[in-house]
């Protein structure tokens, strides 16, 4: 079958459908109002995800024609790869860089060697950037590598050597596109230069798909496809799952990012429920804790700057990039370092410096890096730790980064057996081990024997067992009606009792073995036991009951609400009082209008809500950007700003009849989103029906 025609049948939703597919798409559910704990929710057993989970650490490449002007525009030096958008290049200008593009030291074995020796498992290359420009030989392109003096298909002389040195083959590819004629929206900058004309998105798409395709059928088995670029308004949810789909239809085992599709959540990276993608892309910042059942990769900067900027020094050290490697793996997550090359193909020296000696230190503590899992501790003050499980022993790896002054190694909340302790950097220095009332203390000796991040290897007896207080699982702490919760340990070895009386609870409390019914206001207070001791602080909920908000409201003569829409560029919600709307609409629910592309915007939702059962509701507002919910004229739920897609959640308790209800929403640039659900607390939140909403 021609290329054309697999992609057409492709885009046919109804081939899609018919392909058996094992991704889940990236996002986890948290059913609990309190966090979960680490081992709570598992990841996908999805063998594709076997070897991404176990390296751990990735090399980016950010390498094409902005390496030429290496950040230096008009004596301003502060570029990079947005060079063409930042500086605003005009496209005749840009296009001159491929004259100049003539990379003579490029040395695909010596970049994948440096890769290996820094102990790195994957490249990610940057196929195409923003810029549009294709670094290989692409046949639905002239503006590629082949246009350039150099006419040698970099992708494939380092797919070749990338894979001679066991690493695997990655590509990033840019949605967003400032080239190609086709895509939209053009820069409001250059829109005199380059006029919209009859320019086609779904046209772009197909030219889009055909060098994926490209890409996914010349240069052998690809380990990831890292798309980027997604957030602009052109792109959206269909063309994100066909894509995805296309990727996996060419290459089933290949690992696609989530910025294929539309949930990232601004730079934190992590998708809500429903998005394809594999797993989230936090850039150039790393989670503040582990994501439970959610696959990620911190992608960041050694400098300032992702494509060669000559006029940036400012590196991050070795030891800094070392603990952001293991607290990205005490996390759970991947570490994807980036290099941006020089025009003449060579790495800049202080990225060289810095990946020999990632590797002289991975050589000594890789284990503790690779296939190694999320510390099953929550905060260590002396470092982080990492983990690998197993049901007979496991191995603690204690990354320590301020060695103790006293020599002795304090760590708390242990329960479980250790058998030996040694340190990777020195192995021949004995380390005793003590332990009592859930702390383990180790005399490793004064001086840390690495002086970037000195690993204590631990053994222990089974799977860890780690002292912390209960976790909580409710949906809410108000109620109208009794609601069940229950209450879980970090193991199975541990039990939680609890009071409802505010009373500190002790070994003759009550056992929380099953659903707790709460009916009444109550303080819970909970506490983890071990052979009968307690042995963590006090987890304490106050639960409330309270009486349901009256319905003040009255039906409305129409069904669904009233959508004002309003023009504007705002940073956070105007104040609709002072505005003049320039048109009034009907909306079944809360929902943007079809086809919605629109930018500097923003609607007002105004009517009444319809409670069937007086009850405590969980009402789950998501937009992009920010957006509040307002019910009987008190502020329930403020998503208020500039972001991405987000979500907030809130409980209120309603009595039946008609509520007054509105809800606020605007749109600066980029992608635009907006939805309402609801469902009583701890049943199924749903869009409302058109049908409990009314408006005159
Ligand atoms: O290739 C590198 C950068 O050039 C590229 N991604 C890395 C890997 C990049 N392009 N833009 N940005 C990074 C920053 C863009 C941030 C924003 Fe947004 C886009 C702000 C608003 C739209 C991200 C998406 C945050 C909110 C939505």
């Amino acid at each position: 079958m021609p290329l054309s025609t697999t992609i057409s049948c492709l885009l046919a939703a109804g081939a899609l459908a018919a392909m058996p597919l094992t991704a889940a798409p990236a996002g986890a559910q948290v059913s609990s109002a309190q966090p979960e704990s680490r081992s709570g929710a598992q990841l996908s057993d999805d063998p594709r995800m076997d070897w991404w989970r176990d390296a751990r650490f990735g090399m980016f490449i950010h390498w094409g024609l902005y390496a030429v002007p290496a950040g230096e525009w008009d004596g301003t030096t502060t570029h990079a790869e947005w060079i063409r958008t930042t500086a605003q290049i005009p496209l005749e200008t840009y296009d001159g860089f491929v004259e100049q593009f003539n990379p003579v030291n490029f040395d695909a074995d010596a970049w994948a060697a440096m890769a290996a020796d820094a102990g790195m498992k994957y490249i990610v290359i940057t196929t195409k950037h923003h810029d549009g420009f294709a670094l290989y030989d692409s046949a639905f392109s002239d503006f590629d590598i082949m246009a350039t003096p150099f006419k040698r298909d970099i992708m494939a002389e380092l797919a070749e050597a990338t894979r001679a040195h066991g690493l695997e083959m990655c590509w990033y590819y840019s949605i967003m596109d400032w080239h190609h004629p086709d895509y939209l929206p053009r820069r409001g900058w250059e829109a005199a230069d380059r006029p919209e004309g009859d320019a086609d998105m779904d046209r772009y798409v197909m030219h889009l798909f055909a060098q994926v395709t490209e890409l996914l059928t010349k240069y052998g088995d690809i380990g990831v496809m890292w798309f980027d670029g997604e957030w602009e308004a052109t792109w959206n949810s269909s063309y994100g799952e066909a894509l995805y789909k296309l990727c996996r239809a060419l290459q089933p085992d290949v690992i696609v990012n989530n910025r294929v599709d539309k949930g990232r959540g601004g730079m934190a990276g992590i998708s809500d429920e429903g998005y394809f993608g594999d797993f989230g892309t936090p850039e150039q910042t790393i989670p503040a804790t582990g994501i439970p059942g959610v696959d990620w990769e911190t992608c960041m900067t050694m400098n300032g700057h992702w494509g060669y900027n000559a006029a940036d020094k400012d590196f991050k050290s070795t030891t800094d990039l070392l603990w952001k490697l293991g607290d990205i793996a005490s996390k759970g997550g991947n570490f994807l370092l980036n290099i941006g090359p020089k025009a003449d193909g060579s790495f800049p020296q202080e990225s060289i410096d810095r990946l020999r000696e990632i590797g002289d230190w991975m050589d000594v503590n890789g284990e503790a890096i690779y296939g190694t899992t999320a510390s099953p501790f929550d905060t260590l003050p002396w470092g982080r730790c990492t983990a690998k499980i197993g049901d007979e022993t496991s191995t603690l790896y204690l990354h320590v980064f301020d060695w103790p002054t006293s020599g002795v190694l304090r760590l708390d909340g242990l329960g479980s057996e250790t058998l030996s302790a040694t340190l990777l950097a020195d192995p021949g220095r004995a380390v005793g081990v003590e332990q009592h009332d859930g702390k383990a203390y180790f005399q490793v000796g004064t001086g840390a024997p690495d002086p970037h991040s000195s690993i204590i290897k631990v053994e222990i007896v089974g799977r860890p067992i780690v002292y912390r207080a209960p976790v909580v699982h409710t949906q809410s702490t108000i109620l109208v009606d009794p609601i069940e919760i229950t209450l879980s340990t970090s193991s199975p070895e541990l039990e939680a009792r609890y009071t409802l009386d505010g009373s500190e609870p002790d070994a003759s409390s009550t056992l929380a073995d099953g659903p707790i019914t709460i009916g009444e206001t109550c303080v819970l207070t909970a506490r983890t036991f071990h052979h009968g001791n307690a042995v963590s602080g006090t987890t304490r909920v106050n639960f409330e009951r309270v009486l349901p908000q009256p319905a003040t409201g009255a039906q409305g003569a129409h069904p669904g609400l009233r959508r004002e829409v309003f023009e504007g560029k705002w940073d956070a919600l105007p104040d609709f009082a002072n505005l003049t709307p320039v048109a009034t609409q009907q909306s079944d629910t809360v929902a943007l209008p079809e086809e919605y592309g629109k930018e500097y915007v923003a609607h007002r939702y105004t009517g009444q809500l319809r409670i069937e059962k007086a009850g405590a509701y969980t009402f789950a507002l998501t937009s992009d950007d920010g957006s509040i919910l307002r019910i009987n004229d008190e502020l329930l739920l403020d998503n208020d700003g500039l972001h991405g897609s987000e979500t907030v959640t809130g409980v209120v308790a309603l009595d039946a009849g008609w509520h007054p209800i509105t809800i606020e929403w605007f749109n600066k640039t980029g992608g635009a989103g907006l939805s309402l659900m609801m469902g009583p607390v701890g049943g199924e939140l749903k869009t409302i029906e058109n049908t409990a909403l009314s408006h005159d």
